[in-house]
């Protein structure tokens, strides 16, 4: 369908005809732009979706932030703090994104702030040692690599063309943790120790990234009839396991998890039950760290402020000399 024909069903045409329109782009696996007629249902999903995956890549700064004063070397420190920038630009593009469905972003930062909104649960974790860096590097960005390719062919349009540049970005940091961990395993006894003390921690928190199982999870089946999920949790975890074992291998590590073990009925590994109590918890906001995370995100919101009102104001001037110029 051309552009044109598709504006003319567009917006400002009956909820008949755009549902349909909607209905065969959704079938046909084909993109849904902003000004597309678009179910409710859909526009609400995606709005939670995209503006939690922000929250997550904004509070996901600080674990790593943490550390960029005690990197071990001047190249680890300017690597990191590359890192960390990256994850601020990942908060933004995919704020931008789930603006054009109409929510702004001064709202979707006040759920942030009231505590309406969610954020990923790996965020309330502490980062302890410079090995646990290693460990998010590997670890959480790898989850996050895995859980978001698919994101790429989401079905609405700006979510899977921020995710594309966001995806290629995590697979340096993914790189970056990998190597991390690789020094350490392959140096003293104590450092060796330290690696595996940070896989330890990160490993059942990483594997909740994927979200509740497919059993509990009440948005999974509407979100992947609509192409925005392209696989569910389990099968997104599952993958993500089958991937790390070897990897763990070749690192010189291993998880501490006794059912991890290659299943060659099924042809992949079996894990662990996880602590899904402790995952509602953490969610709840009763996580290690949930508190000290959402006051630093509030300090920092405050101690933001006069940026944000000299670009105000900037706007203001800068478009009011624009429309005296044009008028
Ligand atoms: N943490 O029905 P489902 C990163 C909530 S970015 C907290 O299965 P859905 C990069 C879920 O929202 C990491 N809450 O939900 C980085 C829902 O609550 P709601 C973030 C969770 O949406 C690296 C409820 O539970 N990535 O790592 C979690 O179909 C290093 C029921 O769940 C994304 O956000 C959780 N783990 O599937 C940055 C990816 N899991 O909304 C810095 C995009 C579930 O009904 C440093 N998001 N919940 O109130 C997704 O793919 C999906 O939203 C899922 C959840 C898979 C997270």
């Amino acid at each position: 369908m051309t552009t044109a024909e598709r504006s003319l069903t567009s917006v400002g045409e009956d909820d008949a005809a755009g549902q349909k329109l909607f209905e065969e782009l959704i079938a046909a696996d084909s993109r849904i732009e902003p000004t597309d007629w678009m179910p409710a249902a859909y526009r609400k999903t995606l709005v939670r979706q995209v503006s939690q995956h922000a929250h997550s890549e904004i509070i996901g700064m600080q674990p790593e932030a943490n550390w960029i004063t005690r990197a071990p070397s001047l190249k680890r420190k300017s690597i990191l703090m590359a890192k960390v920038q990256d994850e601020a630009g990942h908060g933004l593009y995919l704020y931008s994104a789930a603006e054009t469905l109409g929510t702004s972003r001064d709202e979707m930062v006040q759920q942030l702030l009231d505590g309406t909104a969610k954020y990923s649960s790996i965020f309330n974790y502490p980062a302890r040692t410079w090995a646990d860096i290693g460990a998010i590097g590997w670890l959480v960005d790898g989850a996050a690599i895995v859980n978001q390719v698919p994101l790429c062919r989401a079905s609405y349009a700006p979510y899977g063309r921020a995710m594309v540049r966001i995806c290629k970005e995590e697979s340096f940091h993914q790189r970056q943790g990998w190597e991390i961990l690789y020094e350490l395993a392959h140096g003293t006894e104590a450092q060796k120790q330290m690696a595996q003390e940070a896989i330890n921690r990160f490993y059942g928190p990483a594997l909740q990234m994927f979200g509740p199982p497919d059993t509990d999870s009440p948005n999974s089946q509407q979100s992947m009839e609509w192409n925005i999920k392209r696989f569910s949790n389990d099968d997104l975890r599952q993958r993500f396991v089958d991937m790390i074992v070897p990897q763990a291998e070749a690192l010189g590590l291993h998880f501490e998890d006794p059912d991890l073990k290659w299943n060659e009925e099924r042809g992949h590994y079996d894990f662990g039950e996880l602590d899904w109590d402790e995952f509602k918890q953490v969610i709840k906001g009763e996580g290690p760290c949930s508190v000290q995370r959402m006051q630093r995100r509030r300090q920092a919101h405050e101690d933001g402020a006069w940026v944000r009102e000299a670009a105000a104001e900037f706007a203001k001037k800068y478009h009011g000399a624009e429309s005296a110029l044009s008028a």
